[in-house]
């Protein structure tokens, strides 16, 4: 179980919380997303090796932006 964390700008609300974790539950491995929009955390569980670019495209798709923290 691997657990990677990002910092998220530009959520504002739960529906932003939502979209994220919409992307992020796409890619192949996540167990677990813990997102809020209140601190711009974004906590990605994932039973393999999870690859830091496709969550970072991931939340891009959503319509934000992330980087590793
Ligand atoms: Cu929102």
């Amino acid at each position: 179980m691997a657990t990677n964390e990002y910092q998220v700008t530009g959520m504002t609300c739960g529906h932003c919380e939502m979209s994220v974790r919409e992307e992020v539950s796409q890619i192949p491995g996540v167990a677990e997303i813990q997102v809020s929009a209140q601190t711009g955390r974004l906590v990605v569980s994932s039973t393999e090796e999870l690859d830091d670019a496709a969550v970072l495209a991931a939340v891009d798709e959503a319509g934000y932006s992330a980087v590793r923290a």
